[in-house]
């Protein structure tokens, strides 16, 4: 069954002035469907069509690079859309709050941890929150890998992912990736973060 690009959950100048519109138009309608396409092109005609994208991704050790690349950029791009909300931000509470703050020492101590491997990540790739072990952990990963696949470095589900590869930021913020991902905080949705974090709980 061929993969189709979900639509935004939200309009494409929703998370103005943070993320601009045509930022937003290209990098879902240009570079997030060329992953839709580019997978669905890999695995036409292989055993790998009838596979679900979660099996994909978390096999990414066995399967080609084409289906590694752009299986994780759709699987990551699908993610990062839900995370992000108009009139987002501020702080998490109940469970997840406790839980950054008890990790991490405070939620400013989160984020400049969270900016420290966004920015120390060279190249194209993505940063995490993620629960490993039943604890949060901070991790990046290169291209459009992800903390599910086989591959991964640091392994665990995620519940926060920030794409930063410059096509995610270069329009608005030019090279200043730690700007970008200063400014992401105002359109981060904690509640969905919190919703993603009770399931990797259980
Ligand atoms: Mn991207």
């Amino acid at each position: 069954m061929a993969f189709t690009l979900p639509a935004l959950p939200y309009a494409h100048d929703a998370l103005e002035p943070f993320i601009d519109t045509t930022t937003m138009q290209i990098h879902h309608g240009k570079h997030h469907q060329a992953y839709v396409d580019n997978l669905n092109k890999a695995i036409a005609g292989t055993p790998n069509e009838n596979k679900s994208l979660e099996e994909l991704v978390k096999s990414a050790g066995s399967i080609s690079p084409a289906v590694r690349n752009n299986g994780g950029g759709h699987w990551n791009h699908s993610f990062f859309w839900e995370i992000l909300a108009p009139k987002a931000g501020g702080a998490p509470t109940g469970n997840l709050g406790d839980s950054i703050n008890s990790t991490f020492g405070s939620l400013d101590t989160f984020k400049e941890k969270f900016a420290a491997a966004s920015v120390g990540r060279f190249g194209s790739g993505w940063a995490w929150l993620i629960v490993k072990d039943g604890k949060l952990e901070i991790s990046s990963t290169p291209h459009q890998d992800n903390p599910l696949m086989d591959v991964a470095e640091t392994k665990g589900s995620p519940i926060l992912g920030v794409d930063v590869w410059e096509h995610a930021y270069y329009l608005k913020y030019q090279n200043r990736r730690a700007e970008y991902l200063g400014a992401i905080w105002n359109v981060i949705s904690w509640d969905k973060v919190a919703e993603h974090f009770a399931k990797a709980s259980k």
